[in-house]
């Protein structure tokens, strides 16, 4: 039995939920939210971070940790390439994901979408500006800089592109979407990936668990 702790807005959630629905692996999510107190959640998540799988009684933290469990005991459609330059460029565009493209991501859903639908409170217009002019070009000039001109990531589909993706759906909750002008490769990659089925069908669970905010 897989379980999968956490709420299925929090973009590390979404890319463990992304890798089990590709895989065809049945879950439940067991509703916790960032930063939990509770003694029995911190037991499992040490760092009180979201998402924590477990799997017949066995707990694990961290989505790059989760992710590669995952591909080890499910290893029908695998998510790291075999070659290993191909494997290290792919985990390391999830490192690149989980920490500086996140931040930019979440930080406009922060602002745009948790704080003023959830939290009752307004959106801080110097965050979301500094986001805007510096950190989120710094991201996306690099991104765009290693996008291929067609397909996916890697080629086949890897654990960069739902590392990626579950990124960019937190930034349209926050309202953003990368300029096609000024970044082509990106709105490509970007139309090519969430136009798939497991991408929509995803986003639209998570929209029907929460009905009243959208
Ligand atoms: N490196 C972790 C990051 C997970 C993470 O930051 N989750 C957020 C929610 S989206 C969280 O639980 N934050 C609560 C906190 O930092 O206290 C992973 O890949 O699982």
């Amino acid at each position: 039995m897989i379980k999968v702790h956490g709420v299925p807005l929090s973009p590390f959630v979404r890319k463990v939920l992304l890798v089990l629905d590709y895989k065809g692996v049945d879950y439940d999510v067991e509703p916790v939210f960032p930063g939990a107190e509770d003694p029995a959640f911190r037991a499992i998540s040490p760092l009180g971070k979201i998402p924590v799988l477990e799997h017949d009684g066995f707990f694990v933290p961290d989505t790059s940790v989760i992710c590669r469990y995952l591909d080890r005991v499910f290893p029908d459609n695998p998510i790291f390439p075999t070659d290993p330059q191909a494997e290290a460029t792919a985990t390391w565009i999830e490192e690149f994901a989980d920490s500086k493209l996140i931040e930019a991501c979440a930080g406009l859903f922060v602002q745009r979408f948790l704080n003023p639908k959830m939290m009752q409170t307004e959106p801080d217009e110097a965050v979301i500006q500094d986001i805007l002019e510096n950190r989120m070009p710094q991201v996306l000039d690099y991104l765009e800089s290693i996008i291929p001109a067609e397909g996916l990531l890697l080629g086949e589909l890897s654990i960069a592109d739902f590392a990626v993706v579950t990124c960019f759906i937190q930034a349209e909750y926050g309202d953003f979407k990368p300029d096609p002008d000024r970044y082509p490769g990106l709105a490509r990659y970007l139309t090519y990936t969430l136009d798939s089925d497991i991408v929509k069908n995803r986003i639209a669970a998570e929209r029907a668990a929460l009905p009243n905010l959208f």
